[in-house]
């Protein structure tokens, strides 16, 4: 009976396993009216997954647009866009070969830098490094996530008796973006293995600290692992809605809701029913409250557009006294852009990528943070979401340094 039941649990778990068979994800260009139109009106009528921009609000003429659409609309979707001239390319045909490919690194492997980690991997490696670099890495759990996880900070940096200047590095506050998190742990990696060697790494660690928090939505991310890949919110339930989880990137208190996000519980930009209503975001947020004087700058790694972006988002005046921050910005993607080429654009969040509300960069920038900078890496867009591990490098290689490029700067300028 025991086994019975226990067979039964097992079959429940694995049915709630979404699958992408023949799923496919399209890239458009939309040249006219008419096609956006036509593209806010499939999203109108049967459910496509915008991946970027995040919604169809967002879609204008000359932007690049990537949706996922499930395998009984494929052929729809096809001949609409035929019929309208529009011009497009199908960037992956199926979608489960490619989530599969990046499974293949289960709870029976080994932790491994060069393939993504489930986060338990991720737990038990944030006490490794702490406990191995006793003199480099200190650990600090600042909150519980609504499934009542740890979320722990990694402090990174020379011990010293005095408060040191800090810079905040997030990573994972979008559970499918399976490389910001990968980035982080690469990032702690590196620092560890090149302080006392690499003249600008022993500078920056000597000088700040920097704080990183290596996944920013755990639940999230562990339900990428476990049941649907492609999932982006919090995990959160309430009351009212079937619907689970919130945008985190919605649910600051800046311009909240305003623009960009949605107030629908079911919608990928959901923005929470209240600022910071999300667990996740009210640790983050309480631990920055704390800890203001000493953090100088924030960095968040995003996934996948390829753009180095600051503040605003939520509405667009770039003002003079932000002009250091743009020359600072420029410089970092300038940088990117001569390793990766041009596609690395650099700007304000709201004028670069779309105007949207409620983020986490708005927030502390508007509290008082003067250096605020929204990475997002990736390819150039051929796996959206779904780059395979072997693949990782170039995209971290890129983050890493606008990373250095930012903190010699903050160094260079305390305040
Ligand atoms: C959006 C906003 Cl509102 C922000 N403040 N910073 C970054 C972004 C872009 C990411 C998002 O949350 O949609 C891209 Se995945
Ligand atoms: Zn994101």
């Amino acid at each position: 009976m025991k086994v019975l039941l226990l067979l039964g649990f097992v079959a429940v778990a694995l049915a709630e396993v979404t699958r992408f068979d023949g799923e496919k994800v399209y890239r458009l260009r939309p040249k006219t009216d008419e096609h956006v139109a036509i593209i806010k009106e499939l999203a109108g009528n049967i459910e496509v997954d915008f991946w970027s921009p995040e919604g169809a609000e967002q879609v204008v003429v000359s932007s690049e647009v990537d949706m996922h659409v499930d395998a009984a609309h494929t052929d729809i979707v096809s001949t609409l866009l035929q019929q309208s001239e529009m011009e497009h390319e199908v960037l992956v045909e199926d979608l489960q070969a490619y989530v599969e490919d990046q499974l293949d690194n289960q709870e029976t492997k080994a932790y491994n830098y060069m393939k993504y980690n489930s986060w338990d991997k991720i737990e038990a490696w944030i006490s490794s490094m702490a406990s191995s670099n006793p003199s480099l890495i200190s650990t600090q759990v600042i909150g519980t996530t609504f499934e009542g996880r740890a979320m722990t900070v990694m402090k990174i940096g020379k011990q010293s008796s005095s408060t040191k200047p800090a810079i905040f590095l997030d990573c994972g506050i979008h559970a499918r973006e399976w490389i910001s998190p990968a980035f982080c742990q690469w990032f702690v990696k590196e620092a560890v293995e090149t302080y006392g060697s690499d003249a600008q790494m022993t500078s920056l660690l000597d000088q700040m600290d920097v704080i990183v928090l290596p996944v920013f939505n755990i639940d999230g991310y562990a339900y990428t692992w476990s049941n649907n890949r492609m999932w982006r919110k919090t995990r959160s339930r309430r009351s009212g809605s079937s619907c689970i989880g919130a945008d985190p990137n919605r649910n600051f208190d800046a311009g909240w809701c305003t623009t960009g996000a949605s107030s629908n519980p079911c919608s990928d930009t959901y923005c929470g029913s209240k600022p910071e209503f999300e667990v996740e975001v009210k640790a983050v947020g309480e631990y920055i409250r704390r800890n203001l004087f000493t953090i100088k700058a924030f960095l968040t790694v995003h996934f996948y557009f390829q753009v180095v972006v600051f503040p605003y988002f939520y509405f667009f005046q770039v003002g003079a006294p932000h002009r250091e921050v743009v020359q600072v910005g420029e410089g970092a993607a300038g940088g990117l852009g001569s390793l990766f080429g041009p596609r690395y654009t650099r700007g304000p969040g709201g004028t670069t990528i779309f105007p949207a509300a409620g983020g986490f960069d708005d927030w502390a920038f508007d509290l008082g943070g003067k250096y605020f900078y929204t990475f997002e890496v990736g390819d150039t867009g051929r796996f959206g979401f779904l780059l395979p591990g072997s693949q990782i490098k170039p995209p971290w290689g890129g983050a890493m340094v606008a990373v250095k490029y930012i903190s010699a700067h903050v160094v260079g300028n305390l305040f």
